[in-house]
């Protein structure tokens, strides 16, 4: 990767992705773009206003950087998507086929995101293999399977250079998550650190969570490996950590004895959230590009707690 665009760069992942391929191919060579303005983004490199929905405008600025790698972050998460299922698909399909489109003619190598989420049906829960039959019960999820199927498509049928993972719930904190089942286990710890109750709204449910270093380094390392050693392309598992509500509270209270936590179940995000993996089999992100976890949950909630800290909330 030399010229490098993220496309959706002001969401969750798009806002520390861009810092961190800044830090390591240099500031002016990642082009973030959004379609809202940021002053933050274009604080050290450059950043241009882009409706991933626009194939015109994504294309002249395709050729405009001499671009040679996109990262397609633009998605409407799984429970906002249930909210409006032909908004989510107009969103994720659109910017999924722009992105598929401008690779292809630009000769780009191109990563987007799948998740967790493009899973549903009757699977094995535990220990979910790489390759079974996905059956999402979500839009979300169809969108992911869909974005898998094509990006393989422009792979085999057009030699495009498309690369994926089936990303956990990512916790962070630098922007919140917005609309996702997994967004909880990223709230709770501004709830701890605010000294606030914290209401969950779902119970008894693993799900796989990440944590954003672990995530950024992933993508990074995907995007560089040896596309010889890649029998899978879209998407691969990866893991690090799988918990329940009450396992991710009680290390908080490890920590914040006095924190407390209720439940109100949001009856979409529970469904969701049981029609999901409990724990991803990652063998194969392992064996053929050498994805290795480096975070667990312990570790998480140590650094989670000092960085919420230290934003000085009220
Ligand atoms: C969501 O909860 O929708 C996302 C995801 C797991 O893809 N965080």
């Amino acid at each position: 990767m030399k010229k490098i665009l993220i496309v959706g760069a002001g969401g969750q992942i798009g806002s520390e992705l861009v810092t961190y391929l800044r830090g390591i191919y240099g500031g002016a060579n990642v082009i973030a773009a959004d379609l809202k303005p940021s002053e933050k983004l274009a604080a050290d490199g450059p950043f241009e206003q882009l409706d991933a929905l626009d194939s015109e405008r994504y294309a002249l600025l395709v050729h405009k950087y001499g671009v040679d790698a996109i990262f397609n972050l633009v998605a409407l998460l799984s429970a906002t998507g249930e909210k409006n299922p032909t908004l989510a698909w107009k969103i994720n399909i659109g910017a999924l086929t722009n992105s598929l489109e401008v690779a292809r003619q630009y000769n780009c190598s191109l990563f987007t995101p799948s998740s967790i989420g493009a899973f549903g049906g009757d699977f094995p829960r535990d220990n979910t293999p790489q390759d079974v039959v996905m059956q999402p019960d979500t839009v979300y999820g169809v969108c992911k399977v869909t974005g898998e199927l094509l990006s393989n498509y422009y792979h085999t049928r057009f030699g495009v250079d498309t690369r994926s993972v089936r990303f956990p719930g990512i916790i962070s904190n630098v922007t919140l998550p917005g609309g996702g089942t997994t967004d909880y286990a990223v709230e709770i710890y501004y709830s701890a650190v605010k000294g606030e109750r914290f209401v969950c709204p779902v119970r008894d449910v693993y799900m796989d969570m990440m944590y954003m270093p672990d995530a950024l380094r992933a993508m990074v390392e995907l995007m560089e490996a040896d596309p010889v050693k890649l029998r899978h392309r879209n998407s691969f598992n990866i893991a690090s950590m799988s918990f329940t509500p009450d396992m991710i509270y009680e290390e908080i209270r490890k920590r914040i004895p006095e924190f407390e936590m209720v439940y109100n179940i949001d009856l979409v995000k529970q469904s969701i959230a049981e029609s999901w993996p409990n724990k991803l089999d990652d063998t194969c992100a392992r064996e053929e590009w050498g994805w290795k976890p480096q975070w667990d949950l312990s570790s998480m909630t140590d650094d989670m707690l000092r960085a919420v800290r230290a934003k000085n909330l009220a």
